[in-house]
């Protein structure tokens, strides 16, 4: 087993992490930005080492920085997390050239995955379905307009070099496409240094549902189910859940069985994720993830495995701790991202002090965060605050149970999205399951529900406030009684 393991990360999955180590007894090094001096996982870890200032680019990015705490605290293993460096294929070579175990798949295994043009032609030689699309970059506007014409309009273009949905375009006709190859090309130059571009088939409200994939170093790899991520706002996922309500028992064991023979077959170490839009009953491939995700927390809520344990375990050299017969998918479980940012804003970050914190509790819930009462979010990182995850029997008991979840919350002193997963949980269309990638623009509803609920919180309020003379409780109480939705107390002092 590795014997220390420094995380490359912070927040929320820093902690995650930590607490993996912690379980199986091994110590855990933080890192940290001169912004994160105060934060939660600096304390919980056993180690910490400032490593610079805020800008990631000169802390979380900072590779020489990393890798000198690395031999500095005597970790012979480094976990990146999520986002940061978790995918970059020179970190992980550096981390090989230095003797130290990088927690993810191979640098080699990286770099073909980054390259999303590459790991489109990989996944469909491993004989996963792929969407239809170019198997080479386009370069020139001619090569792109033949192609566009085979393939049929509309088509999307995309970065070669990104990921996520950064840079792309939509084109709806041949009219549009000079323009759109230019732009996409000049985002794919300025963001990801290549100008490579590649065209696929546009699918019109698609669902997004991505596979759970772990693989080790003896060449085993299993599935564990699929997660749905379709509620989604400019690329950032809000709500996912697992299992989806659209798949099958007979689909995810067909599909879970081309995605895991496609890791085997590109030799994937580690944890992972297979995207897939899914639209008229067909999974057609996006792009892997090469590392753990936000969202991993609903398929170990149904699956009972401990998918950051399993990445140590795997980078250990031993085999995986579960066969794919031993898998089972048991009940539902949903998670909403509890951002800093103002639904009423366009959903703008934030940042700032949190006054009261209170998180749910009871059955079925999980969450995962790194704040805590009179914590100060720092600006310069991205704006989540925790996950919120809950289980149940089944779906409709997982929305019951994120109903009862988010009106236990208390958080006082910024702006958040709680609201707006309160509105999300009591739209009739999500209860049915009838979700797609554009839920949240074509239910129009949606954001008028929330406002009426944020008004009957906001009118309690101040009636309430006059009650209380201490000035800086108002708003934690308030806040209380508005989640409460009582009034006042509803004891009495007996006589
Ligand atoms: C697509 C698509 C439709 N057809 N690819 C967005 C995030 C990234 N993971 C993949 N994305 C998409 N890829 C094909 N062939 C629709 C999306 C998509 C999207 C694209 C552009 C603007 C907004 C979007 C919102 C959701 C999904």
């Amino acid at each position: 087993m590795v014997k220390k393991i420094l995380i490359a990360n912070r927040g929320e999955i820093a902690i995650r992490v930590m607490r993996a180590c912690r379980e199986m007894g091994i110590p855990s090094v933080a890192v940290y930005s001169e912004a994160d001096r105060e934060a939660l996982f600096v304390k919980y870890a056993d180690e910490a080492y400032c490593i610079g200032p805020p800008p990631a680019t000169a802390s979380y990015l900072n590779i020489p920085k990393i890798i000198a705490a690395a031999k500095e605290s005597g970790a012979d293993s480094i976990h990146p997390g999520y986002g940061f460096l978790a995918e970059n294929p020179a970190f992980a070579r550096t981390c090989e050239e230095e003797g130290i175990k990088f927690i993810g798949p191979s640098s080699r295994v990286l770099a073909l995955m980054g390259d999303k043009v590459a790991a489109r032609r990989e996944m469909r030689k491993a004989g996963v379905p792929v969407v239809p699309g170019t198997d080479e970059c386009v370069t020139g506007f001619e090569q792109a307009r033949e192609t566009a014409h085979g393939i049929g309009y509309p088509v999307i273009l995309k970065p070669s070099g990104g990921g996520g949905g950064i840079g792309m375009t939509i084109v709806g006709n041949e009219e549009e496409l000079a323009s759109a190859l230019e732009s996409t090309q000049a985002i794919a130059t300025t963001t990801f240094g290549l100008c490579d571009v590649y065209i696929e088939k546009y699918l019109s409200n698609p669902r997004h549902i991505e596979f759970q994939l772990l693989g080790d170093s003896k060449g085993n790899a299993i599935h564990l189910g699929e997660r749905e991520c379709s509620i989604q706002r400019r690329h950032q996922k809000l709500i996912e859940e697992s299992p989806s309500a659209a798949v099958t028992p007979a689909m995810r064991a067909e599909m879970g069985k081309v995605a895991a023979k496609a890791a085997r077959f590109v030799g994937y170490e580690g944890a992972g994720t297979m995207e897939f839009l899914f639209s008229g009953g067909k999974f057609y491939f996006l792009e892997v993830n090469a590392r753990v995700q936000v969202e991993h927390p609903v398929t170990e809520m149904v699956t009972g495995v401990d998918i950051v344990k399993e990445q140590i375990r795997i980078a250990s050299g031993l085999p995986l701790g579960i066969e794919q017969e031993d898998v089972r998918i048991n009940g539902c479980a949903i998670e909403c991202r509890i951002n800093a940012e103002d639904p009423l804003s366009d959903f703008a970050p934030t940042p700032g002090k949190i006054k009261s914190y209170h998180s749910p509790g009871g059955p079925g819930i999980r969450v995962d965060s790194g704040v805590y009462t009179s914590y100060t979010i720092p600006l310069f990182y991205d704006p989540m605050i925790s996950k919120l995850i809950v289980w149940g029997r089944d779906r409709n008991e997982a929305i019951a149970r994120m109903q009862r979840a988010l009106y236990e919350y208390v958080l006082v002193g910024i702006k958040n999205n709680i609201p707006f997963h309160k509105a999300v949980m009591g739209n009739p269309r999500f209860v049915k399951g009838d979700l797609g990638t554009h839920f949240i623009e074509t239910e129009t509803t949606l954001m008028d529900d929330m406002k009426g609920m944020m008004g009957q919180e906001k009118t309690l309020e101040e009636r309430l406030s006059p009650l209380y003379g201490d000035k800086k409780r108002i708003a934690a109480i308030a806040a209380i009684a508005a989640i409460t939705q009582m009034e006042h107390p509803t004891q009495k002092d007996p006589a």
